[in-house]
């Protein structure tokens, strides 16, 4: 089995055994991440979890986590970067959250045209994982320790229907809410406060999910190693569309590994239309 391979069953069969380990987890940890938000213990413990998992992967070279300092070296091979449990703030309201995986084939920080492979392991009613690999996306269910595809070349609906922006409603959020209500088809809210949740809406219904720059925080909130590289990845593989506001996420060359970037996700027409209000 190559090394891609074996990462997304290692990431599949950890699936149920990260999940099966939240609801005793729903305190903070003592410790903040490199991002100085505060941890909650679910953090830590996917995080431990899924590096011990994936360093032991032969053709794994480096390991780093959204929950963490550095880069773990361990040997030759493709680089993992993770961000062990996405909405782990979720976790209090019982709602969605999840791990989120980038294989790049150069050391970590990386520019996502590095990217080989991304994932996203979504804890929904169901578990389901969401796979871009050599340019296309497939949806699957896990059930019981078992992946099945449930979609297969994955692409983003033509026709979007949902919008869902971070950031404490952006100053030029009401110009987008007038325009989703006056456009033929009305675009729906959908906000729950996850990245992947929120992603898996735009994935499944079409759409565009923000998480933009602000004017107190112009760099925005999301990571780019973590989240906004194999994030932007999945959906350009589905057709979709990845912006900082400038250029394509994967464009952009790293400073360092924990560097937030504003994240624009979706339809390409409601990223120019939400790039033209900003
Ligand atoms: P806010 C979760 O903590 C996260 O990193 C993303 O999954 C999510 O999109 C964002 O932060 C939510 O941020 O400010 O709405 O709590």
């Amino acid at each position: 089995m190559d090394t891609l391979d074996t990462i997304i069953e290692v990431v599949s069969t950890s699936a149920p055994v990260i999940r099966g380990g939240l609801a005793g987890r729903r305190r903070k940890a003592d410790e903040e991440n490199p991002s100085g938000e505060t941890q909650m213990a679910a953090d830590v413990w996917a995080d431990e979890y899924l590096e011990a998992e994936l360093t032991a992967i032969d053709g794994v070279g480096e390991f780093a986590s959204e929950e963490r300092e550095g880069v773990i070296d361990c040997g030759d091979g493709l680089s993992v970067a993770i961000d062990p449990l996405d909405g782990s703030s979720n976790i209090k309201s019982n709602n969605s959250m999840g791990t989120i995986i980038g294989v790049y084939d150069a050391p970590l920080p990386a520019s996502g045209r590095n990217l080989v492979m991304a994932a996203y392991v979504l804890f929904g009613p169901i578990t389901t994982m969401m796979v871009a690999r050599e340019g296309t996306v497939t949806e699957y269910v896990i059930e019981d320790g078992d992946r099945r595809p449930v979609k297969e070349d994955l692409t983003l609906p033509a026709e979007p229907v949902v919008y869902g922006f971070g950031g404490r409603v952006p100053d030029w959020f009401d110009e987008f809410a007038d325009y989703a209500r006056e456009i033929e088809n009305e675009l729906k809210l959908r906000y729950g406060g996850s990245m992947i949740g929120d992603m898996n809406q735009v994935m499944t219904y079409g759409g565009v999910f923000a998480y933009p720059g602000l004017q107190s925080r112009p760099e925005g909130k999301l990571r780019l190693q973590f989240e906004g590289n194999p994030i932007g990845y999945i959906v350009e593989s589905a057709g979709g569309r990845s912006s900082d506001g400038e250029q394509s996420l994967l464009d952009i060359e790293p400073d360092e590994l924990h560097q937030r970037v504003p994240v624009h996700l979706g339809n390409e027409e409601l990223i120019d239309r939400l790039e033209s209000t900003l």
